[in-house]
């Protein structure tokens, strides 16, 4: 299975580029694309509803302000969707955040922090690997070498 990458504006890409760095880092592959769910609906629909066909496992989503594509995408498809939030000029952010961690009971969206693509991608493989045993070796190896650089760490 593979991972997508969704953004609602090339301006998401810099932060979204880093859910990238960790799936090519896990050998996972990813397609990715900028649809949004105000300026391009049609598309973003089609997207989505095409998704599981193109082996998609998991969907990580990245918006900023009344941020609603991962909620809408969540709302096409029983694929587990993974937001991230954008920071943003007006409000940090936490118009982000909020628009994406309080979806209403029955069609969830795991968010992560602001800005957190990294993490959205880890949890991401963490959602393949239930099915992928070589994915688990990995994240187990990926552990272990953060906990080794933290205790080889001398202040
Ligand atoms: C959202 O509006 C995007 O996800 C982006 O974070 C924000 C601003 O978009 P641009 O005006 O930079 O295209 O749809």
């Amino acid at each position: 299975m593979i991972v997508s990458i969704i953004m609602g504006s090339v301006s998401d890409y810099e932060v979204m580029s880093g859910a990238e760095q960790v799936l090519t880092s896990f050998g996972v592959e990813y397609e990715k694309k900028v649809v949004s769910a105000h300026r391009t609906l049609d598309l973003m629909v089609d997207y989505i509803k095409g998704a599981r066909e193109r082996g998609v496992g998991v969907i990580i989503a990245g918006a900023g302000g009344a941020a609603h594509l991962a909620g809408v995408a969540a709302g096409i498809t029983t694929l587990p969707v993974i937001a991230v939030p954008m920071q943003t000029k007006s409000l940090g952010g936490l118009d982000s955040l909020l628009s994406m961690v309080q979806m209403p009971t029955g069609i969830p969206v795991a968010t992560v922090a602001i800005g957190g693509a990294k993490n959205a991608a880890i949890l991401a493989v963490e959602m393949l690997a239930l099915s992928d045993p070589s994915l688990t070796s990995k994240l187990d190896a990926f552990r272990k070498e953060q906990a080794d650089k933290i205790k080889a760490t001398t202040i």
